[in-house]
């Protein structure tokens, strides 16, 4: 499951984030010091093709596409000099796939800190980039110290670290830098953090909703393509996580904030993460699978079970609308609408799959 580390300065919401998307309970309160201890939630994402899909076959489970959340205990203080992210919080953002970078646009006297998410992008790339050059330094030196190193991918790794040290020490993260994807995949292995994905939120107000395209144009202009930049009322948004469905789709109407922060983040991070969901359906359990962007049948296959993988021979394939309209698989395969594809397919978002196997 994809991980997603939230990142901001001290009261900038990311604990009421977190509340957001995992529906969850984090102590969300207004001084520096009141996460202590990580929190780990899982956000499970609403799909309106997978009810749709689950409502057709009566399923009696349905399971949605999720990703974790993670509020990483130890951003210390707002600092200019490089040391407000403890290691500690360094560390739990190494493991995680995709940054959510939390900025504050919102104004309110109770909690300290300052609307201004263009100082506080530019405060925590800082930090981000020192933490990425003296981690890069560090593991130079190691590597210069031992003779054989026998790992050919951390060996590639390290042939493209100089480079990326030099444009960390000019000050720039590495996914604003001229370093292509390919050479970004290669440093993989050096578990760098401005190699990651980011998602941007920019935090506002509920008085700030009218005009919360302009709170995003101009980060994201700055950012050029290297980042996803949304607006969420993030207090709103984790009241709105606490209302039961109805309640919740009746206030995120009323309010206009769409289909609410949970589907925009999780778009935003699959996005970045070159994601896309496919489905099965049936009913016994209707289901959202996350898989690569690209991928072929029997990877995706793979992704439900590795036996599937491994004893691939077809999948059965109906875009999820057009199964919809037919009724039923029984339906849509006497009216020829079900494809019989091989181990070249391309798998296509929203694709429905039933998977034939031999193991
Ligand atoms: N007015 C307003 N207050 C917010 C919003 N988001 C968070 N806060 C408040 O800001 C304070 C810090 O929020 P919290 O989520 O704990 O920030 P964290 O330190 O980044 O985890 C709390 O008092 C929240 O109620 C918002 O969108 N609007
Ligand atoms: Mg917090």
């Amino acid at each position: 499951m994809d991980r997603l580390g939230l990142v901001g300065l001290p009261n900038s919401g990311k604990s009421a984030l977190f509340n957001a998307l995992t529906g969850g309970d984090a102590l969300v309160a207004p001084h520096p010091f009141s996460t202590t201890e990580t929190e780990i939630g899982i956000a499970q994402v609403p799909d309106a093709r997978l009810d749709a899909l689950a409502k057709m076959s009566e399923s009696r489970k349905v399971v949605r596409a999720a990703f974790e959340v993670v509020d990483i205990a130890g951003v210390q203080k707002s600092s200019d000099k490089g040391d407000a992210f403890s290691s500690r919080f360094l560390a739990g953002l190494r493991e995680v796939e995709a940054l959510c970078l939390v900025l504050r646009a919102f104004e309110d006297e109770a909690a300290p800190g300052e609307a201004d998410p263009a100082g506080a992008l530019s405060n925590i790339e800082l930090e981000l980039v020192l933490a990425d050059a003296s981690s890069l330094e560090a593991q130079l030196e190691r590597s210069g110290k031992k003779r054989a190193n026998p790992d050919p991918a951390q060996q590639q790794a390290l042939e493209v670290a100089p480079k990326a040290l030099e444009l960390l020490h000019e000050g720039t993260p590495l996914y604003r830098s001229p370093l292509g994807t390919e050479e970004r995949e290669l440093l993989r292995p050096l578990f760098l953090l401005t190699t990651k994905p980011l998602v941007i939120v920019v935090n506002i107000g509920e008085e700030q909703l009218g005009a919360a395209d302009e709170h995003v144009a101009g980060l994201a202009a700055d950012l050029g393509g290297a980042a996803e930049v949304l607006a969420v009322s993030v207090q709103l948004e984790a009241e709105a996580a606490r209302l039961e469905p109805d309640e919740r789709q009746e206030m995120f109407e009323g309010l206009g904030l769409g289909e609410g922060a949970l589907v925009r983040v999780a778009a935003a991070a699959w996005r970045i993460l070159g994601r896309q969901t496919f489905f099965t359906t049936g009913d016994k359990e209707s289901r959202a699978w996350m898989f690569r962007a690209g991928a072929k049948a029997p990877e995706c296959a793979g992704v439900i079970h590795s036996d599937l993988q491994r004893g691939f021979i077809k999948a059965d394939v109906i875009a999820w609308d057009e199964l919809l309209e037919a009724g039923s698989f029984t339906a849509a395969r006497a009216k020829g609408k079900v494809r019989l594809e091989g181990k070249d397919y391309v798998v296509q978002d929203g694709d429905v799959l039933e998977i034939r196997f031999n193991v």
